[in-house]
């Protein structure tokens, strides 16, 4: 995966400019981040058509509210300071004078809100349809606390299904259904579009668009368990010559070279009651596809990189690393893990 042309950091600095007091630190962790996944907080930039009317009008409502809340801070501050004229006895009980002021001020107000509704339908309006038909159109699950990703062809020969790492061509809508497997969750891409509700028996479904190459963070933003926080995603975006070569790679099935069967039979004991390895008689449907697990960079949505050790920890402690997940810690000897590790290091 090539992420060092990743474009977020290209023009971010500038729009820093009026946040700079809430978000100063921002573009120092981006920079010394030590991948190049943008972080969520660049929610107030945008990188794609399905994300600009929204930030547009984020900004804009923060604008408002924060000359709102000034000119009343300024209001109120005169108000502390003005001297008042001495009271005339026979006025008490009739504070009638300010009258005006209060019909003038929620005329005000009214205007104000009435603008903004108008203006944030007409922004809802803009981002409902993508301007040309989807490039692409792919599936994402919501799981307790992980999320599964099919890119569904009318060959099901050539359909697959991945986790937490979605790849989408650049410049191209992209049309994500969405579904969950058992509670509400949300899916958020902030770079790219807004929020969706992914809803257990409803078919939501949202489009996104990256323009620029790199990798974008996704979050779940619905609290759906004690593990909500550890259920992220990537969003890759790539050229469509390397999107394809990824797809090709991902339809492919496992490869099985020799000196791994032991590993094998133990996973098609232990593990193939909830993963699948397309090319193995494992079809578990209801925990990660394994079968080109070495191509994502992540596991666990988010929260270990995926390298040998990693790996090997999660399999034994996944309870211990994030305790909760729907996985148990699986006993294992450690001629049984080093098996396994083999052959788990062969689905590329
Ligand atoms: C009871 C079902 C279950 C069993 C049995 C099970 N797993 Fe899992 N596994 C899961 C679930 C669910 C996840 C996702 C957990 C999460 O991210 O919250 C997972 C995640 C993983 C991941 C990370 C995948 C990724 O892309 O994030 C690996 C690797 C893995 N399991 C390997 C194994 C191995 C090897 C075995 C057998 C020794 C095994 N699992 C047994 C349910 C299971
Ligand atoms: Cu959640």
């Amino acid at each position: 995966m090539n992420n060092s042309e990743s474009g977020f950091r290209h023009g971010v600095a500038g729009n820093y400019a009026f946040f700079l007091c809430i978000l100063a630190a921002a573009p120092a962790s981006a920079a010394s981040s030590e991948n190049d996944v943008a972080p969520l907080n660049y929610f107030l930039h945008s990188y794609g058509p399905a994300s600009t009317p929204t930030m547009v009008l984020g900004w804009v409502f923060a604008a408002l509210l924060i000359a709102i809340f000034s000119s009343i801070a300024l209001l109120l501050v005169w108000a502390v300071f003005r001297k008042r004229p001495a009271v005339d006895p026979r006025s008490i009980g009739r504070e009638d004078e300010g009258m005006p002021w209060i019909y003038i001020g929620t005329g005000i107000s009214t205007g104000i809100l009435f603008a903004l509704a108008i203006y944030a339908l007409i922004t809802l309006n803009a981002i409902a349809n993508p301007t040309h038909a989807p490039a692409l159109t792919l599936t994402v699950t919501g799981y307790d606390w992980w999320w599964k990703v099919e890119y569904e062809d009318d060959d099901p020969t050539r359909s697959f299904a991945t986790a937490n790492e979605i790849h989408i061509p650049v410049g191209q809508p992209v049309l994500v259904k969405l579904k969950s497997a058992d509670v509400i969750h949300a899916f958020w891409v902030p770079m790219l579009a807004g929020k969706t509700q992914m809803i257990p028996g409803l078919a939501n479904q949202q489009w996104i668009q990256a323009d620029v190459e790199g990798v974008y963070g996704g979050q779940c933003t619905q609290y759906c368990g004690v593990q909500h926080a550890h259920m992220s995603l990537e969003i890759v975006a790539q050229s469509e010559d390397e999107f394809r070569t990824w797809q090709d790679a991902q339809r492919g099935e496992a490869e099985m070279t020799a000196g791994i069967n032991a590993g094998k039979s133990l996973f098609l004991d232990r593990c193939a009651g909830c993963h699948a390895i397309r090319g193995t008689e494992a079809v578990g449907a209801h925990a990660p596809d394994l079968t080109h697990l070495n191509s994502r960079r992540l596991i666990a949505a988010g929260l270990l990189t995926n390298t040998p050790d990693h790996l090997a920890q999660w399999i034994t402690h996944a309870q211990d690393l994030k305790p909760g997940a729907r996985m148990p810690s699986m006993a294992l000897t450690a001629t049984e893990l080093n098996a396994l590790s083999a052959f788990l290091s062969t689905l590329n």
